[in-house]
């Protein structure tokens, strides 16, 4: 299609651009990282988001090479705002990336070309991937993740509690952390059971070793909930939409 022709076009002339959204630790505002999420500023139909053309890459073959763009822009732009000051080295850039990434071993190789370029510290990138992905790959995926965690920086299961949560597969893979799907928290706030389950889920994910990010935080209501039952950190529109790297300075700024 002609989407797909525009697609391969912009990946050579930079028509793809990240957005940015604040992680918050929830018991004292500060900002502990960000996850970059792609946006394609198309020509004619503007603002493009990646629920539309990530499948779209996925298909025409063009996803590695997206995953890629989307690697060292993001870790670059870290790069900058450690030269500027604005972050310390416990701030962290997350990034998404696909099934098709982590099943490829040269994925592994343009990690460690990136943070080897940049100088960044492994730890301050996070890769999120969900748990569909990890469940439909093969045992090679173990191999690729265990490559990835080698080279120090944070794994990150992504949307968890959507896809096929298997509490064995959280024992057994190489992960730190898992970001909890929005729609464990959507009640939290106006349903009276919706506390019970945030605790069940947190102490499950905790009794396999891990910790949790939730995401889809959208009250300050949620947030105080979350924060009384012990979460540590939390992401949504409650503390702040994804924002383009220039507002990212004064969300710092602004941090409690
Ligand atoms: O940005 P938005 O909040 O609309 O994201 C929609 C979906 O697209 C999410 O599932 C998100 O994980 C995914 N997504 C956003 N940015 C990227 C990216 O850079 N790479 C991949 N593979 N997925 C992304
Ligand atoms: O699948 P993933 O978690 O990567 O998706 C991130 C998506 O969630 C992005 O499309 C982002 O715009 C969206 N998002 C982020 N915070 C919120 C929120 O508080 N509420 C809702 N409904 N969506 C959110
Ligand atoms: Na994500
Ligand atoms: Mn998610």
């Amino acid at each position: 299609s002609q989407l797909v022709e525009d697609l391969r076009a912009t990946l050579k002339d930079g028509g793809l651009t990240l957005y940015y959204q604040p992680v918050v630790e929830l018991a004292t505002g500060r900002i502990e990282g960000v996850e970059a999420l792609v946006r394609w500023n198309h020509p004619t139909r503007g603002f493009i988001m990646p629920d539309e053309f990530i499948p779209l890459a996925e298909e025409a073959g063009l996803i590695s090479e997206l995953g890629l763009w989307v690697l060292r822009a993001a870790v670059h732009q870290l790069r900058d705002w450690i030269d500027a000051g604005l972050v310390d080295s416990r701030f962290s850039v997350r990034i998404n990336i696909s099934a098709t990434d982590l099943q490829s071993l040269q994925f592994i190789e343009d990690v460690r070309n990136v943070l080897k370029e940049t100088g960044v510290r492994p730890e301050q990138v996070v890769l999120e991937l969900t748990e569909v992905a990890i469940v439909k790959g093969n045992e090679l995926d173990r191999y690729s993740l265990g490559g990835l965690r080698g080279l120090g920086v944070g794994i990150e299961i992504d949307d968890f509690g959507t896809g096929y949560s298997s509490i064995s597969y959280l024992r057994r893979l190489p992960v730190d952390r898992v970001k909890v799907d929005r729609s464990l928290i959507t009640g939290l706030g106006t349903d009276p059971t919706q506390p019970a389950l945030v605790a069940a889920v947190l102490q499950l994910v905790r009794a396999c070793g891990l910790e949790a990010v939730w995401e889809g935080v959208e009250t300050a209501e949620q947030a105080e909930l979350l924060r009384g039952l012990g979460c540590l950190s939390a992401q949504g529109y409650f503390f702040s939409r994804p924002v383009p790297p220039g507002q990212i300075p004064e969300l710092l700024a602004a941090q409690a």
